[in-house]
């Protein structure tokens, strides 16, 4: 009988959460806004995936002389300013949200963190980000009404993740494969492997090889992204 309830309270805040994650995607289509929720283990690379991503979107902007992007990026975090102090520090609007100890991100948070960029006039923007809690698990369950969500995965923590940790790989659009500039020191990390399991579980996912330090795979990422938003605003 308590287990009957436990269930359906859970079931029940899942609901509102997705009805809200609706909501606010159609209004960020809205806006012609891309938005994107990167979810990984503690340390994978994520802020630093996203500073390198913005860097190539800038610089391919200039190359074919379109306006720079409007880029905002929602740091998540247990605590501390960290990630958004670094964010901030390369001219990229960002706010910070604390979650106290809760190890996923929800809606409500969400929708907290844009009305603060909106206060500021800073809104719309072409694309926004949100960095998630770093946990493999529990960010899976929950929808932060983003259009796509990609996982990271650093080739330090290895490749064996996709039987382990399979509602993440299930429910992403897309894994990128950071840090690889670590395959030298790592022999045992099985690329192909990986890219199979992942397939075999997720039959739609895109696979990116990247590595942040040398730039690898950086441009075909970029690419994504603005195709994926030419797809939002058409
Ligand atoms: N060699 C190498 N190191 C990287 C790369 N990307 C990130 N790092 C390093 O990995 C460490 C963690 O990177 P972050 O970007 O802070 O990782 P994160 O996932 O944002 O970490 P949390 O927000 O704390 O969960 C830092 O020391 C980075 O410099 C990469 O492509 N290559
Ligand atoms: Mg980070």
């Amino acid at each position: 009988m308590e287990e009957t309830r436990m269930v359906e309270i859970k079931q029940s805040v899942l609901a509102a959460n997705d009805e809200k994650a609706d909501g606010f995607r159609a209004l960020l289509k809205q806006a012609g806004t891309l938005y994107t929720d990167i979810m990984a283990s503690p340390g994978a690379g994520k802020t630093t995936l996203l500073l390198a991503l913005i860097d190539t979107m800038r610089k391919r902007a200039q190359v074919v002389q379109a306006p720079e992007p409007k880029f905002g990026v929602i740091e998540a975090d247990l605590e501390s300013m960290v990630d958004a102090e670094k964010i901030k520090a390369a001219s990229i609007p960002s706010v910070e949200l604390n979650t106290h100890g809760v190890c996923h991100v929800e809606m409500g948070m969400v929708e907290r963190s844009y009305e603060a960029f909106k206060q500021g006039g800073l809104t719309p923007f072409d694309y926004m980000f949100l960095e998630n809690i770093g946990n493999l698990v529990c960010p899976a369950e929950f929808d932060t009404g983003a259009h796509n969500r990609v996982m990271l995965l650093s080739v330090p923590e290895g490749y064996d993740k996709v039987y382990k940790y399979p509602p993440m790989f299930a429910v992403v659009d897309a894994l990128i494969v950071t840090k690889c500039d670590y395959l030298p020191l790592n022999p045992d990390f099985d690329m192909e492997a990986l890219k199979k399991q992942a397939s075999v579980l997720n039959p739609g996912i895109r696979i990116f090889v990247t590595s942040a330090r040398t730039g690898e795979g950086m441009d075909e990422l970029a690419a994504w992204f603005e195709e994926l938003r030419a797809n939002i605003v058409k």
